[in-house]
């Protein structure tokens, strides 16, 4: 992702920004939307704006590593503010609360959604928003990065390629990665240690579950496994210790399109997470039940009154067509 002429607007108008700026993060929140979300709020803060940082989610535990990530504010909350800076998501419908905000504005990399201003920054070809964020802050002022900045666009960039294994997996993240870590001193391992490597037991007891339920659709090229909320309650988990089971089911060998569905009773929907390891699209899949997402990683949710079973039969009828 070259240095373009529309990071410009949008610096300039943050810069010059004088009102209460909330960043928030969307509901579930993963390394991309926490790192880039606490960069920005870093940045920002330096240069003394009024500005926070929110999301209705607690900051998962494998992210409160990265500086300032205690400073996340629980969303909602009573105070207005002047602006509400949608990060890493394609609308504010995905931050899952209301925000008193008298406008918003969107830095993202998903392809279509809301726009709310000009000055929205959304590139569906970046690898991650950290990435947007970072020309973005290279734009306001590039003294504003420090090693802090840098670790938390490092984390985002990283989660959000898979460690640069992904299909978003180009020149442009690894060229960033090797800026961040050769000129302010991010240390990859650290990331690494801090995001892969602190599994709670409960997590993988959770996985043995989950890994029971794996099963092979369309003649082995989709695979799909589930999580019911009953074995979260019996193994104290909660729903940040799903993430990244469905890689276990695209990496089955001759599989296209992996599917995770997620039963999440107190908002009455089975919550499905789609990845691709092919050239199958699954944000067209998941845009046909009302969500989104990228090429090779995308998620809706399914009201809960439909059975599993129907579930999985109206995704397959759907993944069948891009497959
Ligand atoms: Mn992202």
């Amino acid at each position: 992702m070259p240095i373009k002429d529309e990071f410009v607007p949008a610096a300039r108008f943050l810069k010059n920004f004088e009102g209460k700026i909330l960043l928030a993060s969307h509901e579930n929140p993963d390394g991309d939307t926490v790192g880039s979300a606490l960069a920005l709020y870093l940045a920002l803060k330096k240069l003394g704006k009024s500005v926070k940082v929110g999301c209705r989610d607690p900051v998962p535990y494998f992210l409160q590593f990265l500086p300032a990530s205690r400073e996340f504010l629980k969303l909602p909350v009573e105070e207005e503010f002047d602006l509400c800076v949608v990060v890493d998501a394609s609308s504010h419908k995905r931050l899952g609360v209301p925000v008193r905000a008298k406008s918003f504005m969107r830095i993202d990399h998903h392809k279509g959604g809301d726009f709310y201003r000009e000055e929205d920054l959304v590139d569906a070809f970046a690898p991650a928003t950290a990435a947007v964020v970072y020309y973005l802050i290279k734009n306001i002022d590039e003294d504003l990065i420090d090693r802090e900045v840098a670790t938390c666009l490092y984390t985002g960039l990283a989660t959000d390629t898979g460690f640069f294994t992904n299909s978003n997996t180009d020149a442009e993240a690894l060229k960033l990665a090797h800026l961040l870590v050769e000129r302010y001193g991010v240390d990859p391992h650290e990331v690494a240690v801090n995001v892969k490597e602190r599994n709670p037991l409960r997590r993988f007891k959770l996985l043995s579950r989950a890994l029971d339920t794996l099963e092979l659709h369309l003649g082995g090229k989709v695979s799909s496994m589930f999580v019911l909320k009953e074995w979260l309650d019996e193994l104290g988990a909660s729903y940040e210790d799903t993430e990244g089971f469905v890689n276990y089911a695209r990496s089955l060998d001759g599989v296209e399109v992996a599917v995770f569905i997620t039963e999440r009773p107190e908002e009455g929907v089975w919550k499905v997470s789609l990845r691709s390891k092919g050239k199958a699209d699954v944000s067209v899949v998941c845009e046909r039940f009302g969500g989104g997402g990228h090429k090779y990683a995308a998620g809706c949710k399914i009201p809960l009154n439909l059975s599993l079973k129907e579930v999985k039969e109206k995704l397959l009828e759907e993944i069948r067509k891009v497959v």
